[in-house]
């Protein structure tokens, strides 16, 4: 029994550890250059998140890595000139669509690219918009015997929100490492809400340890 401190402190530090294993799933959300500073639709911040993320990749024993790729014809229906939300980015096999160059890969075993058909968006790593059509990362996740997943990357409160909540939908453990992302805007309040009301843990990397 420790003899420093007031006792919530011992029993909050061990309420928050979280043993990361072979069944668990690190999810790097669309960490592409169209997202960081001088990109198309920049993350304010959004640099912010790659040296946490490398840390968090390298470090713990994740049974899969994964990355996300936001991957949109020239003509997406997201884009403004089309009518939609958002000015053009990440066009498939564009410079703005590649991974950041400091992103290390060296513990991604498996990219998934979405929002790839014209007239369809996917905020979700695992499902579009339309909530019906399947990216395939959710018949990965299982077939590696993935119970949990862990999201971060950008943007907080658009990808890796949507990732997060379709992931407690399709009976996956879900939770957000909420200093390894960014949000595009800045009502984190909001944000946190969102997930909290559908079932996503939000933590911080220090909860996070190597199962023995
Ligand atoms: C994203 C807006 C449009 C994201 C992607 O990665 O959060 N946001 N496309
Ligand atoms: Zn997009």
């Amino acid at each position: 029994m420790k003899t420093a401190g007031a006792p919530w402190q011992d029993w909050t530090e061990e309420l928050l550890m979280i043993e990361i294993g072979p069944a668990d799933a690190l999810i790097i959300v669309d960490v592409q250059n169209d997202f960081l500073p001088g990109g198309a639709l920049a993350v304010p911040d959004g640099g912010s998140v790659i040296a946490p993320i490398n840390a968090l990749s390298a470090g713990l024993p994740f049974g899969i890595v994964v990355a996300t790729q936001d991957w949109h014809t020239p003509d997406h229906a997201s884009f403004d000139a089309q009518g939609g939300p958002w000015p053009s980015h990440c066009v498939a096999g564009s410079p703005g669509a590649a991974l950041a160059a400091s992103l290390s890969q060296s513990a991604v075993a498996a990219i998934i690219r979405k929002g790839r058909l014209k007239g369809r968006d996917s905020y979700s790593g695992f499902l579009d918009n339309d909530h019906v059509s399947e990216t395939g990362l959710s018949g990965l996740l299982r077939a590696l015997g993935i119970r949990r997943v862990f999201v971060c990357g950008l943007a907080y409160d658009f990808c890796v929100s949507a990732t997060a909540l379709d992931a407690v939908d399709l009976g996956f453990g879900s939770f957000v490492i909420e200093d390894a992302t960014q949000g595009i805007g800045d009502d984190l309040y909001a944000i946190r809400h969102r997930l909290d009301d559908g079932g996503v843990i939000r933590v911080e990397r220090a909860s996070l340890m190597a199962a023995p």
